[in-house]
This record gives structure tokens, C-alpha cells and sequence, in this order.
């Protein structure tokens, strides 16, 4: 209660800002895309990891707020690079939505507020949800299909590490699938190790579907995502995630 109550004061303080993570166009080095990600500069605790408070904002509610300031704050910043950058600026800013926002049957009508007061293009935005989040249908899975019609995209995130697996594909309008870390730590291994991450390029473009391979941290591992098929990474390797990336040097990796 108390770590929700001090998140209510964070965000009438501006304590929260969000920070991006670019999605590379491998082996071109184009920043195609980027994730924000919200961070919370306690002026006590230090920087708290959303891990840590979503779950909580979760729990009290106050994500829904939270939620549409991240929104509203990813989609200026997203229509500023767009207006200054010209051809160097990133197709796309994805932007995490959990299971709470999904539910609420006002939330694509948001989303189209928030587009329309930033002067964003549908197109230029994505909708990350977790498996999780989507897999018992119902609203969220009415909330995404509205987002559809919109002409937002919706990237299905961690994929692989929820219990639906496969099935949601199905069911669910999915763009983007965003393979989890776990399948790129050891794609670099024969065999086995490599199968999952193997497997999930086929299925992607079987259905129609991008993938971006999540949690690169090495050369090596890049490359051996690229043999695989796969043509957008983000991890460390390129970058952490960053108030502001350098979207003007094109690079393969940060040296
Ligand atoms: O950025 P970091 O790797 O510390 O994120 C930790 C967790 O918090 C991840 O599961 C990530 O998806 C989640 N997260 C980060 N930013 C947001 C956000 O803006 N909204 C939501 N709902 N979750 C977020
Ligand atoms: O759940 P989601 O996939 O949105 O979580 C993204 C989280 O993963 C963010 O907290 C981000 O900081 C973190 N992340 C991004 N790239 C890497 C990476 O290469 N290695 C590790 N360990 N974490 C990463
Ligand atoms: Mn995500
Ligand atoms: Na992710």
C-alpha cells in the first residue's frame, strides 16, 4: 500500500519518464523500431524497476493513469522524431500494455484520443501484451481487435514462456511475435538449443507475422539469429534502452 501510495505522489511529481530501446534491422543497422519502457526515479528509493511497480499499479489500479501517461508520452515523443528525423526516424514505438488496460472496454477509444492529441499516425504505433494477458479472450481480445481497426499494430510479447503457446495464434490478431530471451541465450548452441528460435522464424512468416528476436547480447548470437532468418533484434548487444537513441549513425553494433 504504501509503495502504491507513493506512486500516486510520483506521478502528480513527474518522478516516471520513459526510456526506448531500439529494435535494429540486422545486419543493415537501421533503427526500425523502438520499445518504451516506463522507469520511476524514486527521490528515496533510487530508480525502482517496473517489474517491481507495475505489478502493483496493477493491483491498485493506478495503471490505468500510469498507463495512458506512458502512452500519451511514448506517442509525442514518437511524432517529434518523426517530424525532425525524416527518413532516419524509426517506423515504429511499441509500447507495453498489461492485462488491466485490456480489460477495461474503454481502452482502444484511449488510444485513438491520445493518437489524435499527439498527431501520431496509427501505423507508427504498436501494442505489446503478454500471452498471459490475452489467452482467456473475453475483453482484452475484443480491446485488440478495436485496436486493429484502428490501425494499430499488436505485438505479442515473451512468446513462448506463457502457457498457451501456439493455440493463441489462432485466436488472437497478432503482427509482431517477440521471442523471448530464453530461445536467443543459447541459439548460437547446435541442435536443440537452437530448434525453438528455428522453429518460431518459421511460424512467424508462415502466418503472415514479423518477428523480433528479443535479449541479443552478443555478436555471435546475432548472427546466428540472422542465418536463422531473422531480420529484427534489440537486446544489449545494440543497446540498452535510452531517453534518446542515436538514430542517426547506422551501425550493426555499438562498439
Ligand atoms: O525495462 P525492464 O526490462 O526493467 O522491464 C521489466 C518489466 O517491466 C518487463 O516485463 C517489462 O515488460 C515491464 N514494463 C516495462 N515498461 C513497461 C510499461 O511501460 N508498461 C507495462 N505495462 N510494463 C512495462
Ligand atoms: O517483458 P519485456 O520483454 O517487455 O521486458 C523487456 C525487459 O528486458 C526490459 O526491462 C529491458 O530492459 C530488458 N532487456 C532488454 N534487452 C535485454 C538484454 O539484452 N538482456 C537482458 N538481460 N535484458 C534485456
Ligand atoms: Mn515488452
Ligand atoms: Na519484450
Amino acid at each position: 500500500a504504501k509503495l502504491g501510495a507513493e506512486m500516486r505522489i510520483g506521478l502528480d511529481a513527474g518522478q516516471f519518464r520513459v526510456v526506448y530501446q531500439p529494435i535494429v534491422a540486422f545486419p543493415e543497422g537501421r533503427i526500425a523500431a523502438v520499445e518504451a519502457l516506463v522507469r520511476w526515479e524514486h527521490p528515496h528509493r533510487g530508480t525502482v524497476s517496473p517489474a517491481h511497480f507495475v505489478p502493483v499499479a496493477e493491483q491498485n489500479g493506478l495503471i490505468v493513469e500510469l498507463g495512458a501517461w506512458i502512452l500519451r508520452t511514448a506517442c509525442r515523443q514518437m511524432a517529434r522524431w518523426r517530424a525532425e528525423l525524416g527518413v532516419s526516424a524509426p517506423d515504429k514505438v511499441s509500447v507495453n500494455v498489461s492485462a488491466r488496460q485490456l480489460a477495461r472496454p474503454g481502452f482502444a477509444t484511449s488510444v485513438a484520443d491520445i493518437l489524435a492529441e499527439t498527431g501520431l499516425a496509427p501505423n507508427h504505433l504498436a501494442v505489446e501484451v503478454t500471452e498471459t494477458a490475452v489467452f482467456e479472450g473475453g475483453q482484452a481480445v475484443t480491446t485488440l481487435h478495436e485496436l486493429r481497426k484502428l490501425g494499430v499494430q499488436i505485438a505479442l510479447d515473451d512468446f513462448g514462456t506463457g502457457h498457451s503457446a501456439l493455440g493463441l495464434l489462432q485466436t488472437v490478431p497478432v503482427d509482431i511475435l517477440k521471442v523471448d530471451k530464453s530461445f536467443v541465450d543459447n541459439v548460437t548452441e547446435a541442435g536443440r538449443h537452437s530448434a525453438i528460435a528455428e522453429a518460431l522464424i518459421q511460424i512467424s512468416t508462415e502466418l503472415g507475422m514479423t518477428a523480433v528476436a528479443e535479449g541479443v547480447e552478443t555478436a555471435e548470437q546475432a548472427d546466428a539469429l540472422s542465418r536463422l532468418g531473422y531480420t529484427l533484434l534489440q537486446g544489449y548487444y545494440f543497446s540498452r534502452p535510452v531517453a534518446e537513441p542515436d538514430f542517426g549513425r547506422s551501425r550493426t553494433a555499438i562498439a
